[in-house]
């Protein structure tokens, strides 16, 4: 099967990712997989300023899950565009890059795009705008915020020519007209979902399990979701989306591709197996060959889910 597309102009050889702050900015992972064999990576999400991140313990894992409170630990941009970006650009030119962006007001992102468009070196950006663990200011991440999130979005827009993704929070009522107001903004791509907001109590203690207290939920658990919201962003939009959220094997990229993906990105399963995206990248063409499917673009989209049925925000049958 072809598993090749051209997107944002870029080439993907295949359509696996690895997902923002799983990978750092690709070094530390370069001994454990073969990076040049995959998709792409997104980098770990950079601040203005360095940070050091929350207390610890900043993940446990819980049930078929992982809840996380890292709290943005990145060099911040300076550090990024002086050491991470050259790095990137001589180990990685074979595969396409993109640099997740943070911060707690639109000005902070917009500076972050004008500091690392100064530098270059990468394809495009990740807007993260719906991390759990760092909220805007004074306020709810902007994805929960349609309007703040034009606001965001349209002013990073006029800063560069380069593909922008955003990335979008799964605890919203509907995220079908906030993949709207993305795409009205001038995203170029959309990214779902990141981590639910989650808890775990310690019954001994009566503390959290995290050091920060709540944290974001990964892993397996959130899978169904992610392919829900894939699947209601495709029914509200016509960019190209990304799929994240619990993908473990074969079978669970090509749920997200089916729903409407045209790329997935692989995160918590890094953890357990760093190879985890090289195999799943591997899976896909096996399953192509296997169900006679030739080009990965008769699989993007493909859910059967009848033509004049309306989607289903609720996530029953639709
Ligand atoms: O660093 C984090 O705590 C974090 C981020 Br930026 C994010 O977007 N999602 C998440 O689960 N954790």
């Amino acid at each position: 099967m072809r598993l090749s597309q051209t997107l944002f102009g870029a080439t993907f050889q295949n359509p696996v990712l690895l997902a923002a702050g799983t990978c750092g900015f690709g070094e530390e992972l370069e001994d454990a997989l073969d990076l040049p064999s995959l998709g792409g990576i997104v980098t770990k999400s950079v601040t203005l300023e360095p940070r050091g991140g929350n207390a610890p313990p900043r993940v446990v894992e819980v049930g078929n899950a992982m809840l996380n409170s890292v709290g943005l630990a990145n060099p911040g941009l300076e550090r990024v565009c002086s050491e991470k970006l050259p790095w990137m650009s001589e180990h990685l030119s074979g595969i396409q890059v993109f640099v997740s962006v943070a911060g707690h007001i639109s000005d902070e992102y917009w500076r972050i795009v004008e500091g690392l468009e100064s530098v270059g070196g990468f394809l495009g950006y990740e807007l993260n705008l719906s991390c759990p663990n760092d909220t805007r200011l004074g306020g709810l991440p902007f994805a929960l915020d349609p309007e703040a999130l034009r606001g965001v979005v349209e002013g990073a827009r006029r800063l560069t020519d380069r593909p922008l993704l955003v990335k979008l929070a799964p605890n919203v009522p509907d995220i079908g007209p906030v993949a709207e107001a993305a795409e009205e903004a001038g995203a170029d791509g959309l990214t779902l979902v990141n981590t639910m907001p989650g808890l775990v109590i310690d019954v001994e203690s009566r503390s959290a399990a995290l050091g920060a207290g709540s944290g974001g939920l990964s892993g397996p658990a959130l899978r169904a979701v992610g392919v829900h919201a894939v699947h209601r962003a495709q029914a509200c939009t016509s960019i190209p989306l990304l799929g994240v959220g619990g993908i473990t094997d074969v079978g669970d990229a090509v749920q997200y591709l089916l729903a409407g993906a045209s790329l997935v990105q692989v995160g918590t399963a890094t953890f357990a197996d760093p190879r985890t995206a090289q195999r799943v990248g591997k899976g896909i063409a096996r399953y192509g060959k296997k169900m006679g499917v030739e080009d990965i673009q008769d699989l993007i989209g493909a859910y059967h889910h009848g033509a004049d049925r309306p989607v289903s925000v609720s996530g029953g049958p639709g």
